[in-house]
């Protein structure tokens, strides 16, 4: 039935599902602008979520107890399953997940900024969890409501974990803002460097953001980049004033009429630099990653091989 009908009918069809948030399943008819724009950023979350690894990965030995030391490999397992459930997601929409991550090896796709920056110090795992599992919580729960249902779904559990995330940020920075002077100057150190990088995950100001508004009239995106940002600043800096500590924003003022806090400009030749490709951890992460899937071919080989074994067991 459905190709009886015109392009422009399907298409009328399709934004009226939207607009009575009735959710699009996979084997639904949509555009294919709507497929590519979810393949684009499903798929560059699934690579944020596994590129994002690395920089705690560095301190899983290095935690300074047992405690400590379970609960990062716990949040970064958490972040592999992320990838894994968007990879799937992507899928759905016909993507080849072997393509997929070549794109983010040869440099085509793109993952999030935040991500190509060093983790210096033991704060950095409790600047991170608070920070940039507070970010990405604050873009992610409205993905719950995506249009599109298989990443709709995904973004639930995925939320629920990063929540978690953001609480083990949150106490390690705690912790080491009420410990000895050195331990506050570490963490104070880490907000310092992470501060705007967390602002820059929410991507371009709204006027330079290209795929904003088509995304959000098919209720992919929810908000604006500049309302998630705001959101995240207006929540996280009482935040900062509770464990003492100090936002690196000159500028930063709250204003009692909005109910809202204005901060410095941020600076956006270092975010598009880093998009580039020209971050300080760019090219060690690919590398790595590229390392990564070198070094397991012999698993997907052995799976396969296996796989294959079995099959012909059974039509024997
Ligand atoms: N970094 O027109 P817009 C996490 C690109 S997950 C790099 O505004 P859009 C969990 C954008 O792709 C963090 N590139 O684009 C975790 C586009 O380029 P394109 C990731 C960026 O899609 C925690 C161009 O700029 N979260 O942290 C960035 O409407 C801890 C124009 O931008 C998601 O991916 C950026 N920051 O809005 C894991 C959430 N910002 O594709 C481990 C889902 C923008 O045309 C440890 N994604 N660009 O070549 C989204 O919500 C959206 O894609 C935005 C960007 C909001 C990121």
């Amino acid at each position: 039935m459905v190709k009886d009908l015109s392009i422009q009918e399907l298409e009328k069809r399709f934004q009226e599902k939207i607009d009575k948030d009735i959710k699009i399943e996979p084997n639904d008819w949509m555009p294919d602008d709507y497929r590519q724009t979810l393949i684009r950023q499903i798929s560059q979350h699934a690579h944020s979520e596994i590129v994002g690894m690395l920089p705690e990965g560095n301190w899983i030995t290095r935690a300074p107890n047992l405690r400590r030391k379970a609960v990062l490999l716990a949040k970064v397992q958490d972040e592999a399953g992320h990838g894994l459930y968007l990879y799937s997601a992507a899928e759905t929409l016909g993507a080849d997940r072997e393509e997929t991550i070549d794109d983010l090896h040869s440099g085509k796709a793109k993952y999030s900024s935040i991500f190509n920056y060093p983790t210096l110090s033991w704060a950095d795992m409790g600047a991170i969890g608070w920070l940039v599992d507070g970010a990405a919580i604050m873009n992610q729960v409205p993905l719950c409501r995506c249009s599109y249902g298989p990443y709709a779904r995904a973004m639930v559990r995925v939320c629920k974990e990063e929540s978690f995330h953001q609480r083990q940020g949150f106490e390690i920075m705690a912790h080491l803002a009420q410990g000895s002077p050195e331990q506050k100057a570490m963490a104070q150190d880490a907000l310092n460097r992470f501060w705007w990088p967390a602002l820059m995950m929410f991507g371009p100001n709204d006027a330079e953001s290209k795929h904003t508004l088509q995304s959000m009239n098919w209720k992919i995106k929810r908000h604006t980049n500049d309302e998630l940002r705001q959101q995240f600043v207006d929540v996280t800096i009482p935040q900062a004033e509770m464990i003492g500590l100090t936002i690196p924003d000159k500028d930063l003022i709250f204003n009692e009429l909005t109910g809202h806090y204005e901060f410095g400009e941020i600076n956006w030749d270092e975010f598009w630099n880093v998009v580039k490709g020209n971050g300080p951890c760019n090219k060690d992460r690919i590398d790595t990653r590229k390392k990564a899937k070198e070094d397991g071919a012999w698993v997907r080989e052995a799976a396969l091989a296996f796989a294959d074994k079995r099959q012909k067991r059974k039509s024997a």
